[in-house]
């Protein structure tokens, strides 16, 4: 089989990259471990910024986002028993949206069956070959080995994919941050505390209560990096979110049925070397953010449009300039997003028992809550900093 990009991995950057190169005229083969139903139903992210929003909509798969996503003008804060509300739409315009991950692939990969796009669900790539005039990935399709040719690989098969490691390791320039800590998430038939979603800085840690409608919630509490999952009954679970959510100016938390649990280790992860002759890195694949600030989806789409962009120069004029220069074109925005779930994370979550360090928090803490100028700088972040191109190159 040949085409001209095979993209590794169904997530938010394979899915939108496949969409943005079928509008201009490139063709793709999309290569997914999983089955369709594990990737549609996987529950993670649920924070879209502005940019990736308006771009859904400009890759025409934003109908349903339009009809059932929720529109943010910020979030709540809560420590010291008190809840602020930061308005960054007052501020400076725009909103961030609520749209589960999952629902915005199962658009994606709606739009590209429904456009004859190639796409290979429980098809594992186990080795990637590239040499200076095109690619080589073969694939284990469902027990059947399948040969694919392209002039490009797109790597966007997530933080534990084969992609990363095809670049040699001495070339790789890695930066990692790793936290004690861990996040158990929770889906809850309940109505959310508050109307927008709410980050709690409290002794015991985080917690965090966000939602998917008016009658789910999403909630997450830190927990220590080894804890196991099934150490922690449905009880334990709201205990804790109550007590970490208590407040004066809000009634208690409701509590309902939890219908779906997971576990997540905070990690930041950046690997600078996203290009490797012609295979490239999206997403997860090349970064990682803790999931403090809702950046890592937004992130996988970002790169996703420099690709985009950078292959539809190459294709439509023969430029290599923007392919040469994937890397520093994607960086400023991926450290930038570093730097912001890095200052969420140490703000809101308890990593030492320094009592010094719960002091300072609180400072960062009241701050954010006191200046319009330091709520004004986390909402341009927050809903999202422009992208650093445009997804499609005009050749004229
Ligand atoms: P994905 O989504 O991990 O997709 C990679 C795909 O590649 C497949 N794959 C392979 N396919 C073929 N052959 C192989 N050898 C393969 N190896 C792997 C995998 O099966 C998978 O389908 O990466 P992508 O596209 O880069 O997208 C990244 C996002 O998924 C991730 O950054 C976000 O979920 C992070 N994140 C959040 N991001 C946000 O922007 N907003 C949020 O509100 C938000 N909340 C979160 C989050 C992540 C969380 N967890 C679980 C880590 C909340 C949590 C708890
Ligand atoms: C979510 O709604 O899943 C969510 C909210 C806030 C975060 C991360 C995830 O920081």
């Amino acid at each position: 089989m040949h085409t001209q990009v095979a993209i590794i991995g169904a997530g938010p950057a394979g899915l939108t990259l496949a969409r943005m190169l079928h509008l201009q005229g490139i063709t793709s083969v999309v290569v997914e471990q999983r089955s369709r139903e594990y990737v549609e139903t996987r529950t993670r992210a649920g924070i879209l910024e502005q940019p990736t929003v308006a771009l859904m909509h400009e890759l025409g798969v934003g109908e349903r986002l339009a009809d059932e996503g929720m529109s943010h003008n910020g979030f709540y804060v809560r420590f010291d028993r008190t809840t602020h509300h930061l308005d960054f739409h007052r501020l400076i315009g725009g909103h961030a949206t609520v749209y589960g991950q999952q629902e915005l692939v199962k658009d994606l990969i709606a739009n590209r069956i429904a456009t004859d796009g190639p796409l290979l669900f429980d098809a594992s790539v186990t080795a990637i070959e590239t040499t200076a005039s095109g690619a080589r990935v073969l694939v284990d399709h469902a027990g059947t080995p399948l040969e694919i040719t392209a002039d490009f690989v797109a790597g966007c098969d997530g933080f534990h994919g084969v992609s990363r490691t095809h670049v040699p390791a001495p070339s790789r320039r890695e930066f990692t941050r790793t936290y004690p800590v861990a996040w158990l998430g929770i889906l809850a038939r309940t109505t959310p505390t508050t109307p927008e979603g709410m980050y709690c800085a409290h002794e015991n840690g985080i917690s965090v209560h966000s939602m998917r409608g008016p009658k789910i919630t999403r909630q997450y509490l830190q927990v220590p990096l080894d804890t196991d999952l099934a150490d922690w009954s449905d009880e334990q679970i709201w205990d804790e979110l109550t007590r970490r959510s208590a407040s004066d100016d809000f009634p208690e938390l409701e509590r309902g049925e939890i219908f779906d649990r997971s576990l997540a280790p905070l990690r930041s992860y950046v690997c600078e070397t996203m290009q490797d002759g012609r295979l490239f890195l999206l997403g997860d694949a090349a970064h990682i953010v803790p999931p403090t600030g809702a950046k890592g989806l937004n992130l996988a789409v970002s790169d996703a449009s420099t690709l985009s962009f950078a292959l539809g120069a190459f294709y439509g004029s023969g430029a290599r300039e923007h392919l040469d220069s994937y890397s520093e074109t994607c960086l400023p925005r991926i450290w930038k997003a570093q730097h912001f779930s890095w200052t969420l994370t140490t703000t809101l979550h308890a990593l030492s028992d320094d009592p010094m360090d719960w002091r300072l928090r609180r400072a960062r803490l009241s701050r954010w809550v006191e200046s319009e100028a330091e709520q004004a700088a986390l909402g341009e972040v927050y809903l999202g900093l422009p992208f650093p191109t445009h997804w499609w190159h005009s050749a004229s």
